[in-house]
């Protein structure tokens, strides 16, 4: 097992609506990794899906007319050629509807079951008749169902529960040693603190059948079918073949390499997806890693907001690997980052046409102009070769660095430096000069030379990112020298390039697409500075360190949360803006600063009695945080 073996997921996405940018995002960065792995000579399995049971889908294809899976169909086809128009290959398409899927859960609920770690208890809840909801107490508005404002009441109900807390203390130990789990570092604490130190609550992971049908039915109890997470979270291993007859991708391929979600859904996959594999006795995935979200005029791209247009516009207007190179490249992996059309086609024009593009189509241009596409290794060598050599020879341990670490847009910047510097010899090296003189003949072709080994270098590293340029470059330069262990320079002896270079991006013009959505800095409105005032004036503002001690989406309004401070000597709650960029979990745990001395107000229905401070360029939203001050420190 893992012997040069390399498993990577996404989440399964729900088809209750079509895939978005959002969905784009990390799939196209699962697809750059295993196409990195792939190129290193790994042997990958690359997995995504669709999660297509539960209540969502069941209203959803309820209102539509359809069966559930009448509903999803047509969505999930329509994913697979999302997929394919962005240059996804995966191995697998896993739909929570397949047989061997069904039959995979259903022995896993009776293994769990057979050996005690699932067990019949009761469900109790706040119930909304109208609404077939539950809530929990501190969900509720002002007694009420959060949805619909209507009465509701407490209610229990027959449930199989998974026992989470059993499994607590060895857990805990378990990731003692294993923190690599718990990607990015920053989510570590953020998991133990919030969820593995107040003390895990059994899990309920079926419904009656009455309730909910749409899920897969337990085989011990015909009145239950499963409900949400182990259904979900399975996938994993299902597509593997786990408790099946043939399980040989499942004895090659797991443990995981790497699951690959978004920050909302990590804590299900880096606590309850690992006590369920430790009751199974099966070994824990290596890492998971929670990315942030891609927003868009501030908010969170969403199903539900409707605010985004299909991909596939993007891929029709500007080509794959401009959607691709703008995934990947514009956000720090880990972090919040924006979208725009705009923005997409301004990392574009200053990366992929005036960088790599300017530089494929000047060298292979002059190499027709000057030596009839023919260009030969020599020895000729000139002040800047030593350090573009050292560049090329290089870049595969600093690709290698960043792909392992999983810093793929800091991937993409040190192929870009590469190319970057590339620009600058043609600069220093002034081959249109030499192309004049005839006794420059060989250093001219010394620096061709090195101009075509720094662009076949860096079409091979990018290959995993923007795959269809790079088959392009290969064409154009006509070279077989494209594997991985070709990434040196000097590879090949000797160069006969296309005739007729092509273009690989063409500018396109800012002022061509919807800018209005996306004010350019110097438009953007100047915000007035506000008059001024004395000190007397500022001291009467009291700000203090609060620590957010819990947190929760206000039930009415996607935009605000709602959170308990403390203080120092009381507890306040606090109802701000932050929501689209600040999950619950995430906030909590942060030490903030507060205006402690504001009227209360209320909003939504929420009082808040305070205010904290954050800052905001429109885009990105930050809270003001501190380290060690304790709460309740005044700040002056
Ligand atoms: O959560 N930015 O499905 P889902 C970045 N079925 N990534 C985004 C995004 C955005 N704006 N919007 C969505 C589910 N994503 C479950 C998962 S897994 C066993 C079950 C991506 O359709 C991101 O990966 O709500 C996020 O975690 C996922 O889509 C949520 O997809």
């Amino acid at each position: 097992m893992k012997n040069n073996t390399y498993y990577i997921t996404t989440p399964i996405y729900y088809p209750s609506d079509n895939f978005h940018i959002g969905h784009c995002y990390t799939t196209v960065i699962a697809d750059c990794l295993s196409r990195y792995h792939k190129l290193k000579g790994e042997d990958v399995y690359f997995l995504t899906g669709s999660d297509e049971h539960g209540q969502k889908i069941a209203e959803r294809a309820a209102a539509a007319g359809k069966s559930p899976k009448e509903f999803v169909d047509p969505i999930v086809a329509n994913a697979k050629d999302l997929w394919k128009a962005l240059d996804i290959e995966y191995d697998r398409f896993i739909r929570t509807t397949d047989e061997d899927h069904i039959r995979c859960v259903q022995r896993i609920y009776e293994k769990l079951y057979e050996q005690g770690d699932i067990y019949k208890g009761y469900y109790e809840g706040w119930y909304c008749t109208p609404c077939e909801s539950y809530w929990t107490q501190s969900q509720l508005v002002d007694g009420k169902c959060p949805d619909c404002g209507r009465e509701v009441k407490l209610m229990k109900e027959e449930s199989y529960f998974l026992r989470l807390s059993k499994y607590q203390k060895q857990f805990e130990e378990y990731l003692e040693s294993h923190r690599d789990l718990m990607q990015p570092e920053s989510r570590y604490n953020e998991m133990v603190n919030n969820f593995l130190k107040p003390g895990l609550q059994d899990l309920s992971v079926s419904r009656t059948v009455d309730k909910l049908s749409w899920g897969i039915p337990l085989t011990f109890d015909s009145n239950h079918v499963s409900y949400v997470w182990i259904d979900a979270l399975s996938n994993y291993i299902s597509a593997m073949g786990y408790l099946s007859e043939d399980d040989s991708l499942f004895q090659t391929y797991w443990p995981a390499s790497l699951h690959l979600v978004g920050k909302e859904i990590f804590r299900f996959h880096t606590i309850i997806w690992p006590i369920m594999l430790m009751a199974l006795g099966v070994a824990e995935p290596l890492k998971v890693y929670g990315h942030g979200w891609l927003i868009i005029e501030g908010g969170k791209i969403s199903k539900s907001l409707g605010n985004y247009k299909d991909p596939r516009i993007y891929i029709k207007d500007y080509g794959v690997d401009t959607v691709r190179y703008f995934l990947l490249s514009e956000v720090p992996f880990g972090n919040d980052g924006q979208f725009s059309e705009l923005l997409m086609v301004q990392r574009r024009n200053s990366d992929l046409a005036n960088v790599l593009g300017n530089l494929v189509n000047r060298t292979l241009t002059m190499s027709n102009r000057y030596l009839s596409g023919k260009i030969k290794k020599n020895d000729v060598s000139g002040a800047p070769d030593a350090s573009l050599q050292a560049m090329i020879n290089d870049l595969s341990v600093l690709l290698e660095d960043k792909m392992d670490g999983l810093r793929v847009d800091e991937a993409i910047g040190v192929i870009l430096d590469l190319l970057r510097r590339s620009n600058k010899y043609v600069d220093e090296t002034e081959p249109w000069k030499l192309g004049k003189d005839p006794e420059a003949k060989e250093r001219l072709e010394s620096v061709l030379y090195h101009l075509l080994e720094a662009i076949r270098v860096s079409a091979i590293a990018l290959m995993p990112f923007i795959p269809e340029t790079s088959k392009r470059i290969f064409e154009q330069l006509n070279t077989s020298a494209k594997s991985y262990s070709d990434m040196a320079y000097g590879k090949v002896d000797e160069y006969q390039v296309t005739a007729n270079p092509e273009i690989l991006f063409e500018r396109i013009d800012e002022k061509s697409i919807g800018v209005s959505e996306e004010p350019k800095a110097a438009e953007k409105p100047v915000e007035e500075s506000k008059p001024e005032i004395t000190m007397d004036d500022f001291s009467k503002i009291q700000l203090q360190v609060g620590l957010v001690k819990s947190c929760k989406k206000h039930p009415k309004a996607d935009k605000l949360l709602i959170s308990q401070v403390d203080i120092g000597d009381r507890t306040v709650q606090i109802v701000s803006g932050i929501a689209e960029h600040y999950t619950p979990e995430e906030f909590t745990g942060k030490k903030i600063i507060v205006i402690t001395n504001l009227k209360p107000a209320v909003l939504r229905g929420e009082t808040s009695e305070g205010m904290l401070l954050a800052g905001s360029d429109g885009k990105l939203l930050e809270v003001v945080s501190v380290q060690d001050l304790a709460p309740g420190t005044k700040i002056y």
